[in-house]
Formats: structure tokens, sequence, C-alpha cells
């Protein structure tokens, strides 16, 4: 009796608390990226909300910065199955800067420089779900994790959190993103383990 329960307790996993299943705790912080790393210089930089009647509203770095930051801490995993606990970033929080948007639109197409997509619920960026970080750990944010500012979904897996983001397309309809158009999932749930299409 005694092996038995023993050879059970060695295969059962121990939960960790803040850890979905399936994923293994990081301390060092990996750089996943499609492409190169591009340079945005901060004169060149925005961020333009573009809405599904076509209507526009554009950020410069200077206005972005003037924003009100919020400090956050949160938990971060990525789909290759490793996850990060307690990152603290510095940003604005969508709700503020589609305060100013009038739309009556379901989702969002986030766009970044260099090219990468990726689709996101509207509603999952309000309410103090997402922000625009331009600060990680106290420093500005680096270049290779997306500076100068990224999109931070946390309760999403991090191929939702784009890097080097430029923007935001309103839409009614869900579309694929990059990773999405791969195979990846549509709305990407750690929780639920959401990593392809059709989990
Ligand atoms: N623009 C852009 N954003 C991106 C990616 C990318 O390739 N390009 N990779 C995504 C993926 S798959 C992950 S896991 C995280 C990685 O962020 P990190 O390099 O800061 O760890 O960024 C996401 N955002
Ligand atoms: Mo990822």
């Amino acid at each position: 009796m005694g092996i038995i329960s023993r050879g059970f307790g060695g295969r059962r996993r121990e939960s960790i608390p803040g850890l979905p299943p399936g994923q293994y705790l990081t301390h060092d912080f990996p750089v996943l990226s499609a492409g190169p790393t591009p340079r945005v210089p901060l004169d060149r930089w925005h961020f333009t909300v573009t809405t599904e009647t076509g209507e526009q509203r554009r950020w410069t770095w200077d206005e972005f910065s003037a924003l009100p930051h919020d400090d956050v801490t949160v938990d971060i995993h990525c789909v290759t199955k490793w996850s990060k606990l307690g990152t603290t970033w510095r940003g604005v929080a969508l709700d503020t800067l589609l305060d100013e948007v009038e739309t009556a639109a379901d989702f969002a197409m986030v766009h970044s420089f260099g090219g990468y997509t990726t689709n996101v619920p509207l509603e999952d960026l309000l309410d103090g779900k997402a922000w625009i970080v331009d600060s990680f750990d106290g420093e500005d944010l680096a270049p290779e994790h997306g500076g100068p500012a990224r999109m931070l979904v946390p309760h999403l897996y991090f191929w939702k959190s784009a890097k080097w983001v430029d923007g935001l397309r309103l839409m009614h309809e869900d579309e694929p993103g990059f990773w999405e158009a791969a195979g990846y999932h549509m709305y990407g749930d750690p929780w639920l383990e959401q990593r392809y299409q059709g989990d």
C-alpha cells in the first residue's frame, strides 16, 4: 500500500499558486520575437486608434508620456510554457486612451512597428485589464522586450502583449492576427490552456 501511494504522489504535479496548467516558472526574462527588433526614435513614435468608421485618434510620445501612468504587478504566461510571476511594469491603462474614442466595435487588432498583429476582444482591453507599458522593473522598457512601449494584457497568453505597439484597429468582427492566422487560439486564456485553435 505504501508503494502505491508513493507512486501516485510522485506523479502528481505540485500546483503552485498563480501558475496555470502546463506552465513552469522562470526567473529570467526570455526574449521571443518573430523578427528583428524595430528601432523607433521617440520623435517618430506614435500610437493611433482607428475606429470601425475610419476615424483616427493619434498620440505622440510626448502626449502619451503626459498621460497618467499606473504601476502594475502581474504574472505573465507564454504559450511556450514559461510563466513569470510578480513582474512589475508602469504604463497607461487602455481605458485612459480609449476614453477619448467613440466606438461600437467589439474587437481590436493590435498593430506593431515591424508589422506584428494580434487580435483581442475590446472588453479584454478595458476595466483595468490592459496597459501600454514603457517601463519594466523600474527601468525604461528595453528594445528587445518591446521598448519604447508595448502592450501588456497579462490575463491572456503573452503573444497577445504586442511589443513595439503602434496602434489599434477597432472591428465589429473578430479577425486573426499574426500567430492566430498560423494556428494559435483566437482568445488565448492560459487558465483554460487555449494555446491552439480547437483547444
Ligand atoms: N511585435 C511583436 N510583439 C510580440 C512578439 C513578436 O514577435 N513581435 N512576440 C510575442 C510573444 S510570442 C511573446 S511570448 C512575447 C515575448 O515578449 P518578451 O520577448 O518581452 O519576453 O511578446 C509577444 N509580442
Ligand atoms: Mo510567446
